[in-house]
């Protein structure tokens, strides 16, 4: 069995959902485990009037008993609070006076090429799909992901390391994410002083009606050598891994380990030592693979950055074209955040923790999670780590 995520729903429709096919029986789940991670996607300076509205909680529709999946797909609902104030708009009844069209799409956003592409004269028709609300169902789903890799000792965490122009300083790059206190930050910084900066950043760009990116990053660790595999194009999982994140809205680029800038630097400088620890077990002194040699995990920690874009809805728009009347016209303003870093870094980490656990199933089977355990013990000893 594959595990296989899809999600449906539209931002200011009814209700966003998630379907998991292929969970292993016996992974605790409960609705306070999802909602977690929901919350913590609701936050970081930035949001827009939004997540004033929301407050997302998930139901558990199929799949889940007494607290444990049960091997059956798995069927998650998140209500959207706000859809009863666009009734109207978001009927999927015809009749009456239609709603007013949106025609002016945003440079950035999927507007175009989507209306384009679906055969739309409403603009509306695309974004509300393409909006980044598409993420709570993402993030649902990855924490139940999250609850089996936890059984398996292994653990998934994000930071962002810059805002705009404001970068952490470069000596917490050194330090493990501390899971327990990040979220303290408003930005989900660990270096304080970067972090009141880039609040300072994203208030001054709200001010002038602009928008702001950044760069997350993601950690695994626990995780064992061996997941994905060499042998096949799609079986890498770095490639894999690197196509999830970039699939999170607004992601431009990706990075594992020291990505981009291994480019220049010499082969001594790039590849992590092969050495004995005292206790016999193989280890490596430093990890600048980011924990993927050969499409693989090498049970060094996960390590993965991406690049986000500032979000295309602009207080002050870029120009567009209205595709009514063919005129020259000023972007359509939706209401939206000014900074969306810190949350996408949490979608981040539900990414990573669908393709962890996907590995995981191919590589122990998807049953039950008491064969995954069984099976990890034992590879374990096989290869004595
Ligand atoms: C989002 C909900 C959306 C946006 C945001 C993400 O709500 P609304 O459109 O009602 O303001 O705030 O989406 C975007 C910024 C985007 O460009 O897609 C959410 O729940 O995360």
């Amino acid at each position: 069995m594959t595990l296989r995520f899809s999600s449906a729903g539209e931002s200011h429709g009814r209700a966003v959902v998630a379907i998991v096919e292929g969970m292993p029986a016996g992974v605790p789940v409960t609705v306070e485990l999802i909602n977690r991670d929901l919350a913590r996607r609701q936050l970081g300076h930035g949001r827009g009037g939004r997540m004033q509205i929301e407050r997302d909680a998930a139901q558990i529709l199929s799949g889940v008993r007494l607290g444990e999946t049960i091997g059956s797909p798995i069927a998650l609902a998140v209500a959207n609070k706000d859809w009863e104030n666009w009734l109207d708009v978001m009927r999927t009844e015809p009749g009456g006076t239609p709603p007013e069209p949106v025609t002016a799409p945003r440079p950035g956003h999927a507007d175009l090429a989507g209306v384009w592409k679906m055969g739309r004269a409403d603009v509306r028709d695309v974004l509300e799909r393409a909006s980044a609300r598409e993420t709570v169902a993402r993030v649902a789903a990855g924490a139940v992901c999250r609850s089996l890799l936890s059984s398996l000792g292994i653990s998934v965490a994000s930071r962002v390391v810059s805002i705009g122009q404001v970068a952490m300083d470069p000596s917490y790059g050194a330090q493990p994410i501390d899971a327990d206190s990040i979220d303290d930050s408003p930005v989900r910084c660990p270096d304080p002083n970067a972090a009141a900066k880039m609040v300072e950043a994203i208030d001054a760009a709200r001010a002038d009606g602009q928008t702001l990116g950044g760069v997350f990053e993601l950690q695994a660790t626990g995780v064992l050598p061996g997941l994905g595999s060499y042998a096949t194009a799609d079986g890498r999982f770095d490639g894999r891994l690197a196509g999830a994140i970039m699939s999170i809205p607004a992601v431009k680029g990706v990075e594992i380990g020291d990505g981009f800038a291994i480019a220049a630097r010499l082969g001594a400088e790039t590849h992590d030592e092969i050495v004995k620890d005292d206790d016999g077990r193989i280890s490596r002194p430093t990890n600048h693979a980011g924990g993927c040699e050969g499409g693989m995990t090498n049970g060094e920690p996960l390590v993965v950055r991406a690049a986000v874009k500032p979000i295309p809805t602009l207080g002050r728009p870029l120009r567009s074209v209205d595709l009514g009347t063919g005129e020259p016209v000023e972007a359509c303003r939706e209401r939206s955040d000014v900074c969306a870093v810190p949350a996408a870094a949490v979608v981040g980490e539900a990414m990573l923790c669908l393709e962890l656990t996907r590995a995981l199933v191919e590589k122990f089977g998807g049953d039950t999670l008491i064969d995954i355990e069984q099976g990890v013990r034992l590879y374990m000893e096989r290869i004595g780590q």
